[in-house]
């Protein structure tokens, strides 16, 4: 049986009867940062709905509003002016491929939350991308040092398929919440499924619990 996602989703699923076989070749040394159900790839698939968006440095803003004390919009210029880190992380997808030890560049979300000073009825952060996808996470999964608003992966800018010029990267939850063409944050009181969360994945997405669908 195949594993299908919602929709007109770009990438193949995996043959879930092969799924233990891949995960016995996972070298044993870090086997342990495999979750359950997942088998590691070194590829990185191309997974999104939808089409990759055109980008122009003229049109682009990145915004945060909401639950916050200071709202940014902030243009092309002002954004990579923004502070940077790099850090590694390993990614999880829902269709059972894991990424491990991927070095990701951008700005660190707690230099946002810094800037932007998050309300206290700030309990949920809404990814904004192109086209209007959105993804929810609760406030305590952007705490993490790791979180990033990444341009830059394994070295390499991040091509156009995976998010150019900016996505959101969130190594705790499954990757389809790491929003690729982020264009903004909002902070929320109440919680709002995204795109894939309407779509029957699960609301909270840890790959460690397989938090797979609803
Ligand atoms: N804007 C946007 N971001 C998205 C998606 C999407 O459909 N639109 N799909 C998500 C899903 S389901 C996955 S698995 C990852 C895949 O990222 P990748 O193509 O870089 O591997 O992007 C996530 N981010
Ligand atoms: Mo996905």
């Amino acid at each position: 049986m195949f594993f299908r996602l919602p929709g007109k989703l770009k990438g193949k699923g995996v043959d879930e009867t092969k799924i233990d076989a891949l995960r016995e070749r996972t070298p044993e040394p870090v086997r342990d940062r495999v979750p359950p159900g997942q088998f590691v790839t070194n590829g990185w698939p191309v997974l999104h709905y939808g089409s990759v968006p055109r980008f122009d440095p003229k049109n682009w803003s990145f915004k945060v509003w909401g639950c916050v004390a200071n709202p940014i919009e902030l243009d092309y210029q002002a954004f990579r002016a923004l502070p940077q880190i790099e850090c590694t992380a390993d990614i999880h997808c829902v269709t059972r491929w894991s990424k491990l030890g991927m070095s990701w560049e951008g700005v660190p979300m707690r230099h946002i939350l810094d800037l932007v000073q998050p309300t206290a009825s700030a309990r949920f952060v809404i990814a904004h991308a192109e086209a209007g996808f959105t993804a929810n996470v609760p406030l305590e999964a952007i705490l993490d040092e790791d979180v990033l608003l990444a341009h830059r992966a394994d070295g390499h800018d991040i091509t156009a398929e995976h998010g150019w010029p900016l996505r959101l990267v969130v190594p705790s939850r499954y990757f389809w919440k790491s929003a690729k063409w982020l264009r903004g944050l909002e902070f929320t009181t109440d919680d709002r499924p995204g795109f894939w969360e309407q779509n029957g994945y699960h609301n909270d997405a840890d790959p460690w619990k397989e938090e797979r669908h609803w």
